[in-house]
């Protein structure tokens, strides 16, 4: 992968243009380089931000005015020696410092490079890179509470604390296996059985919460879905809070997809506007209800909209069959034209839903005209999505790698338990809470391998 010996240097703020752009060096040479870049190539003090000149960089000899810090090993980011310099945050100026830094000796750092480093020198187990990188990625600020819990080790302590008792168990048993004859000797098969037991319900506590974790981490994609003229476009900009797709009475206005991310109550969704559906010779249009099906087909949630001023259509009819299998709320708008309730009892419409299956109790009345019964809606679709009314605190655990591991982990203490009560081999037993260990070491990074890391790592941008 990559050397850990050289230094390595980047710009750390984002590309473009800002007030102002940073430029971090970490490595051995951190210092030596800094200052060769400096005009009076003073001595950094240490931890104090300093104001200095550059030595010349800009072309024309117009030496930019900067902020310098210097961090030395090991209380800096990645652990090392490192140099931030803060300068006017053109990427002109940054580009030339780079430049300036490589000829010095440093090399351009590869993405995560830093952060990489601030693990292998332990400054960050693999959960806090990892939360790293989703805080830096965040959109909702669930999702920056949520990373930055775990940047601070709250996903780290629950595992060690798991860790911990399984350690206990294991040097039990290996102690036992030094007297072969004896059989099960510092602890009784029973004692390992609900030992193993606390060890996965404190699993099954994190992995509870698992779901609802991964989609306040990774998002949802959100499809509006119905015949056309059914106000899906009106509804979409209604959630987007913003004029984003075409609406007029004409039916088959919208032709592509239109995609908008928005945050519906801490969950980063990508909301989907998509053409109506229907059967039609228009050869731009079938290709946008195409769209549409493949959309519908990949969502994790549908919104099957209906039109309350209307009786039910056959298009509705089918769709409403199409969806019954997939998540989905089913969402009657244009309520505030609806002279009856559509779904009152005894009416034709009512009985035409109820035949396709549905409980018309779970429909979602809305006008997205007055945006009256958005708030309900919003409250449907984090219920569908995450299986709870709402999503104010954060999850303990929501990064798909973690959870599968735990997923093994639980497997194998699974396989163990049911040994020990089984009076098999104790070695049967160790080697299953042995494999449930690897895990928690994969998890927290104490067990990786170089594809694992890169994997992990090349997500990051470079500076990071
Ligand atoms: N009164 C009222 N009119 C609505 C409502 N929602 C949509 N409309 C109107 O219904 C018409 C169709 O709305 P669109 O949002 O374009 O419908 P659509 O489902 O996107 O239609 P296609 O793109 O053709 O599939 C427009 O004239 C909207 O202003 C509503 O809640 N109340
Ligand atoms: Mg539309």
């Amino acid at each position: 992968m990559f050397s850990p010996d050289d230094t390595i240097v980047a710009i750390a703020t984002p590309p473009g243009r800002g007030g102002i752009g940073v430029i971090r060096i970490s490595g051995a040479e951190a210092h030596r380089v800094a200052t060769a870049l400096l005009a009076g190539q003073r001595r950094l003090e240490e931890r104090r931000a300093m104001f200095g000149r550059l030595a010349g960089v800009v072309s024309g000899g117009i030496g930019d005015e900067v902020v310098v810090t210097f961090f030395p090993s090991p209380h800096s980011y990645t652990g090392e020696n490192v140099v931030e310099i803060s300068a006017h945050g053109s990427p002109v100026v940054l580009r030339l410092i780079v430049e300036q830094a490589i000829a010095h000796g440093a090399r351009l750092a590869q993405p995560g490079e830093f952060t990489l480093r601030g693990f292998l020198n332990g400054k960050r187990d693999l959960v806090q890179s990892e939360a790293v990188a989703d805080l830096i990625d965040a959109v909702t600020p669930l999702q920056a509470r949520t990373a930055f819990d775990q940047l601070e080790g709250s996903l780290t302590q629950r595992i060690s604390r798991i860790d911990a008792s399984l350690f206990d168990l294991v040097a039990k048993l290996e102690a036992s296996l030094d007297f072969p004859d004896e059989g099960y000797h510092f602890i009784e098969p029973v004692a390992i059985a609900s030992s193993i037991a606390g060890v996965v319900s404190e699993i099954d506590a994190l992995l509870i919460d698992a779901q609802r974790g991964r989609m306040i981490r990774e998002g949802a994609t959100v499809v509006i879905a119905g015949r056309p003229n059914v106000g899906k476009s009106r509804l979409f900009n209604a959630l987007a809070g913003a004029d984003r797709a075409i609406v007029t009475d004409i039916p088959g206005t919208t032709r592509d997809l239109v995609t908008e991310r928005i945050d519906i109550d801490g969950l980063a969704v990508t909301l989907v506007d998509t053409a109506g559906v229907r059967d039609t010779l228009d050869v731009v249009e079938r290709e946008g209800v195409a769209r549409g099906d493949r959309a519908r087909s990949v969502a994790d949630l549908v919104l099957t909209v209906l039109d309350a001023s209307d009786a039910l259509t056959d298009d509705d009819t089918r769709l409403l069959t199409e969806t019954t299998t997939r998540p989905r709320v089913v969402v009657l708008n244009k309520m505030d034209l609806a002279t009856q309730s559509v779904t009152a009892p005894g009416g034709e419409v009512r009985q035409r839903l109820e035949s396709t299956g549905i409980d018309t109790r779970t429909i979602v009345p809305i006008s997205a005209a007055t945006s009256r019964g958005l708030g309900d809606l919003r409250g449907a679709i984090v219920q569908s999505l995450t299986g709870r009314e709402a999503l104010r605190d954060t999850a303990a655990i929501s990064n798909a790698r973690h959870i599968a591991l735990l997923d093994r982990a639980r497997t194998h203490l699974d396989a163990a338990r049911t040994s020990a009560l089984d009076q098999a081999p104790e070695e049967f037993v160790l080697s299953d809470l042995q494999s449930a260990q690897q895990s928690f070491a994969e998890i927290v990074g104490r067990h990786t391998t170089d594809d694992l890391l890169a994997h992990i790592f090349e997500r990051f941008c470079i500076g990071k």
